[in-house]
């Protein structure tokens, strides 16, 4: 007799699909490769205004849509901005917030350990990036009949997309910035989102300037025995 909840599905295996089989030698070489493609990977604020095809950034949602997330409520939405005075928007209030932000709202500390990055109120790249993709949790669900539902683990769940979706970005060839405006309710107004779902970040994606610059300070990164242990 299924013991299912109504509008659980009972639980039903199937095999694995997609079993790929490669050596360790293969895995070794497969895993170094790839350090390699993510080693290109740099936090980028100088944008070019060069449009990037919708399509490439429908893959990108797609592959951060695998994401594993608590009990496979996939807590995430993500509003692809386009459009020029929708971005404008988000610009003007980003960086109203912004200016409050390095005006002291941060504080002494947090303003000392954002001086190597080099970061101010100004955020031009919010216009002139051809995309920004605003990911949103969802705190929790609003079922068909209105119900409130429980989403589980969600900071961790839209993390791990969002890192997928910057991957993804990366691997097509696209440069990205994680854009975090604090606070960043007014978001969910521009972007015409539910008030269950909260801001989490602003991905700014599009090519970089011809004449980029990251900071030196952004490249260095931890040894391995310094972020990991093995036992
Ligand atoms: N949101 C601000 C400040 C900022 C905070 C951290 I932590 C950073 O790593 C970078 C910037 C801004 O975008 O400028």
């Amino acid at each position: 007799m299924s013991q299912a909840r109504i509008g659980v599905p009972d639980y039903e295996a199937i095999p694995l699909p997609d079993r790929r089989h490669f050596s360790d030698a293969e895995m070794v070489e497969r895993a170094e490769r790839f350090l390699a493609e993510m080693k290109t990977r740099h936090t980028v604020r100088d944008f070019a205004p060069t449009p990037v095809p919708r399509g490439v950034i429908e893959a990108c949602l797609l592959t951060a849509g695998r994401a594993p997330s608590g009990a496979n409520h996939q807590p995430w939405h993500f509003v692809a901005v386009g459009e020029p005075a929708v971005k404008k928007r988000i610009r003007e209030a980003a960086e109203a917030e912004e200016k409050a932000f390095y005006a002291g709202k941060a504080g002494d500390e947090w303003l000392s350990d954002l001086a190597p990055l080099g970061t101010d109120s100004d955020k031009p790249f919010l216009e002139t990036a051809p995309w920004l993709v605003v990911v949103f949790a969802e705190r929790y669900r609003i079922e068909a009949n209105r119900k409130i539902g429980k989403n589980y683990y969600i900071g961790e769940s839209v993390g791990i997309a969002t890192g997928m979706l910057i991957t993804a970005l990366h691997c097509a060839g696209l440069a990205t910035l994680t854009h975090t405006p604090n606070p960043m309710r007014f978001l969910n107004q521009i972007c015409g989102r539910p008030e269950n779902e909260k801001p989490y970040l602003i991905l700014v994606a599009g090519h970089a300037a011809d004449d980029a610059t990251v900071p030196r300070h952004a490249k260095v990164k931890k040894p391995l025995e310094e972020i990991a242990t093995f036992l």
